[in-house]
């Protein structure tokens, strides 16, 4: 092959040089357009737009081997990262002179140089897979500052050169060619592209995900851009179709199926070709990859749509006829897919994308073909594969049971956003004015009278109350879903606004402390325990952060002449009037509750946080250490053996003196 000076091009085969001058003022026309608003024909000019031109010339190339004339294509991206080659073994493009253009030029030239060239040419053949939702060859050529077709054809090798869309010259016969194919290297005009470099791993991901939808199809990328050490020729062959993708998928996931086999469907007519594979997994998210012609439908579509009615109806079908739901539970479409992972590849003559990327699939009649088809396959399936049928009513009805157990604490393991973090609040409590989380409190209060005094009395800027009614659950003995239920603890939940459980964040915490402010007689304690308890399941992160603190209300108010004592308990008032007896008449008042308190008491003696004394609830380190189970079953006797509580404040006197 020579590069030769202009005048001689080498030999033109069927096609006579004519007049390069003149057929480029068409040329240019016929693409000016795609140059000038190169936006409308590959959605923009950024890394998504620039990689569709590598989408069209590759699908290109994979419509040969879906036509069964080829079964390798090689993608190379040059070591500069921006020339890019693929080349199939098919049948090679056709270089003869095309019947019906009237200038007389070759089929190849045509559909490089004019718009939409391929669907017409060839009465919508040309096309099986769609290639970049009908824009063709000719846009890439269009885009690129450089493009070079070689044909192997008829034991000769073709070839034409194209600046930014312009023929250097007609086909030339550059040599001879053992075998056939097509090889089409450009690369992307910066003219028009801010950035021309091609991302190796995108192309490689997109190049996988077509060798699983093609079954047959193998492809080879080699990455000259790669770093020596990363240089390596990749070949993507998957046998197993979209079976495989869904499996690998799963796997890359790292779910587990809850079924041993998949549902499969191929389905083959004349309205098109549809290839399903489903499972459910025991994740909770539902995970559909959806392909129509080849193209992955990120944003989903009619195609979806129709596959998820048709499980919805297939699975709730065989549930109603073999009276399946247990009495209280209702299901739900997201129940019956919850889990649900699917690979769904679609072949239609005439898809219509929707959208800025073109990501979805907008046929209305699709709906109803992949319904019509998916679901009495899938009814047929459920009925005779009984064991596979009944792991998925178990899954579906354990969905449904977990939404309406957890339904009340929806809105508490919800972490509160900024915005709602108010608005998501427990009726009954008494925020604080402050939203300074570092200077604010939290009281949780036994009972409502309490919780009245504790209201009056606080400092309204920076102490708030929750008061708490009834019994405490035992988080130790109720499950998940019990706590969860329990509208007492969603409550303190929902009031910290710091999530729950895993999701559990002190930073997000709504205030500095959580003080337990409880009875100081048994009761009290009992209360205090199974908060704590709670606050270890649930909250941890709170205990080793130092945020969780128990009140110490006055049991006694001891008078001893003019003067006021407070005593938390029997040993503190024995000493008390030991040491201060002799100075005048001694009266005791035994509080029965926090309710009796004055609200001004309450805040002297325990809320206030220049006088009061707070107990810090600690885990020692030994607790730390232990087994769950040895947890467990010290938590079945006494909880408090398991917390250390530590003095906030320390006072040289045990008596508080008012
Ligand atoms: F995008 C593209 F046009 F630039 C392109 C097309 C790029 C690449 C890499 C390959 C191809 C391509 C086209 N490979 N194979 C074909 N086949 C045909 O165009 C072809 C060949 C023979 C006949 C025939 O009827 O004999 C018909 C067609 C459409």
């Amino acid at each position: 092959m020579s590069m030769s000076t202009p005048p001689s091009p080498g030999s033109p085969v069927s096609v006579p040089p004519g007049d390069y001058g003149a057929s480029s003022i068409t040329i240019l026309e016929g693409l000016e357009p795609v140059r000038k608003r190169p936006g409308m024909y590959i959605g923009g000019v950024g890394k998504d737009g620039l990689h569709h031109l590598v989408w069209e010339i590759l699908d290109n190339a994979v419509d040969e081997v879906i036509a069964g004339y080829a079964t390798t294509v090689h993608v190379h991206l040059d070591r500069d990262g921006e020339t890019l080659t693929i080349e199939d073994n098919g049948r090679g493009m056709p270089v003869e002179r095309h019947p019906k253009d009237p200038q007389g030029r070759s089929t190849l030239e045509v559909i490089f140089t004019v718009l939409h060239a391929g669907g017409k040419f060839e009465q919508g053949a040309y096309r099986t897979a769609g290639g970049l939702h009908g824009v063709g060859a000719s846009v890439v050529n269009a885009l690129s500052s450089s493009l070079e077709v070689h044909v192997k054809r008829g034991g000769k090798l073709h070839r034409q050169r194209f600046r930014r869309g312009r023929p250097l010259g007609g086909v030339e016969v550059v040599g001879e060619a053992r075998g056939t194919g097509t090889k089409v290297q450009f690369k992307p005009d910066n003219k028009i592209f801010p950035q021309t470099g091609f991302d190796a791993e995108v192309i490689a991901r997109r190049l996988e995900v077509k060798s699983y939808l093609h079954k047959g199809l193998k492809v080879v990328f080699k990455n000259d851009a790669a770093t020596e050490k990363d240089k390596r020729i990749i070949e993507f062959k998957h046998e197993g179709g979209i079976v495989e993708y869904l499996d690998d998928l799963i796997r890359a996931r790292n779910r587990r199926r809850i079924l041993d086999q998949h549902f499969t469907l191929e389905r083959d007519d004349e309205e098109g070709r549809l290839e399903l594979a489903l499972c459910w997994t025991e994740a909770t998210d539902q995970v559909v990859h959806s392909f129509v012609n080849g193209i992955p439908t990120a944003d989903g579509g009619t195609h979806e749509a129709g596959l998820r009615e048709a499980i919805n109806r297939a699975v709730r079908g065989y549930i109603d006829t073999h009276e399946l739901v247990p009495r209280g539970v209702t299901l739900t479409p997201e129940d019956i897919r919850e889990g649900l992972t699917a690979t769904l590849n679609l072949f239609i003559t005439d898809p219509q994308f929707q959208g800025q990327t073109k990501d979805k699939l907008n046929n209305p009649e699709v709906r109803g073909l992949v319904a019509g088809a998916a679901r009495p396959a899938l009814e047929q399936w459920l009925n005779q594969n009984q064991t596979q049928a009944q792991s998925i009513v178990t899954r579906v009805i354990q969905a449904a049971r977990a939404r309406q157990a957890s339904r009340a604490a929806a809105s508490a393991v919800r972490r509160a956003s900024p915005m709602n973090r108010r608005l998501n609040l427990p009726g009954k409590l008494a925020d604080c004015t402050s939203s300074e989380p570092g200077e604010t409190e939290l009281f949780l209060v036994e009972g409502d009278s309490a919780g009245g005094s504790a209201k009056q009395g606080r400092d309204r800027q920076t102490q708030a109350i929750l008061p708490l009614r009834g019994k405490v659950l035992n988080a130790e003995q109720a499950g998940d879903r019990k706590v969860m239920a329990n509208t007492e603890l969603t409550d303190i939940v929902q009031a910290l606004g710091c999530g729950i459980g895993k999701d559990c964040d002190p930073s997000a915490l709504r205030y500095q402390r959580v003080i337990l402010l409880m009875d100081a007689d048994s009761d009290g304690h009992h209360i205090s325990t199974l908060l704590l308890t709670f606050f270890y399941r649930y909250l941890r992160p709170l205990i080793d952060g130092g945020h969780v603190f128990l009140a110490q209300p006055p049991l006694y108010r001891v008078d001893i002449g003019k003067q006021t004592y407070w005593a938390a308990g029997d040993a503190e008032r024995d000493a008390l009037i030991e040491r201060h007896g002799s100075k005048g008449k001694v009266e005791i008042q035994r509080f029965k509750g926090l309710g009796e308190m004055m609200p001004a008491t309450l805040f002297k003696t325990t809320l206030d946080p220049l006088r009061r004394r707070l107990l810090k609830v600690t885990i020692p380190d030994e607790a730390r250490l232990d087994t769950e189970n040895t947890i467990t079953d010290l938590m079945g006797k006494d909880a408090s053996a398991r917390f250390e509580f530590v003095m906030t404040r320390a006072h040289e006197a045990d008596e508080l003196d008012i």
